[in-house]
């Protein structure tokens, strides 16, 4: 419950955080239960690594304005569906479909989209498994559906979209044209890795 419909996101930011953050919580829960499983269980794991953010109300604003939706809390909370995000790094690919899996089927998971740039990389080389979903949260005298994005790619993918993401920021626009063919080179090159060490998985594990 957010006092103002305003969109004064700064000053309401701590309410906003709370709820946002709660969702990263059951969905981290989860994983981590599952990571632990696997260690005491499996001679290996299939998630390498776990980051979670809750997206600044900047960039919460920015992304409203280019999509122009109403700078309105009700409309960030009904548009803006990836204000909690985590992402998990998995070795393999298998891995990455393996982890949706793992959550998509859980009845307090309601999935509300999926983007396979893996199956269908981005024209400038970037893969990754997106999926958007609801998590139910149990607060004190309610229960709410928080939606969080879930980024999930393998250690090859993280690799590129790290070094890409490094080389990107503050770049002006020539100096992008110049990178983007050598980027999406070396996009092609970690995509075979990563497949030549999918057969090797298949193979071996
Ligand atoms: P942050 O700080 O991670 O939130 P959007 O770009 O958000 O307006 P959409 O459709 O909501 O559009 O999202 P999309 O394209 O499915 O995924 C957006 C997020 O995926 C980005 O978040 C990045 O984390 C990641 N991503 C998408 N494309 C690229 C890419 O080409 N390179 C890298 N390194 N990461 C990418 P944000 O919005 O950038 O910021």
């Amino acid at each position: 419950p957010i006092a103002s419909d305003a969109l004064n996101i700064t000053e309401q930011y701590n309410q906003i955080v709370f709820f946002y953050q709660a969702g990263i919580c059951q969905l981290t829960a989860k994983l981590e239960i599952l990571r632990q499983e696997f260690q005491a269980c499996k001679d290996r794991n299939p998630i390498e690594n776990i980051e979670t953010r809750v997206k600044s109300p900047e960039s919460i604003k920015g992304k409203m304005e280019r999509r122009g939706f109403p700078l309105t809390v009700s409309s960030m909370v009904k548009n803006i569906m990836d204000i909690a995000g985590i992402r998990v790094v998995c070795p393999f690919i298998s891995d990455v479909y393996y982890i949706a899996e793992f959550l998509l089927n859980q009845e307090d998971i309601q999935e509300i989209q999926i983007k396979d740039y893996i199956k269908d990389p981005k024209e400038n080389g970037y893969r990754s498994l997106h999926l958007i979903v609801m998590v139910t949260v149990y607060f004190s005298d309610h229960k709410c559906n928080v939606p969080v994005e879930i980024q999930l790619r393998t250690i090859a993918m993280e690799f590129w979209a790290t070094l890409e993401h490094q080389l990107r920021y503050k770049k002006n626009r020539n100096h992008l044209e110049n990178m983007q063919k050598q980027l999406k080179q070396c996009a092609d090159l970690v995509t075979t890795a990563d497949y030549k060490m999918q057969q090797l998985a298949d193979q071996w594990l």
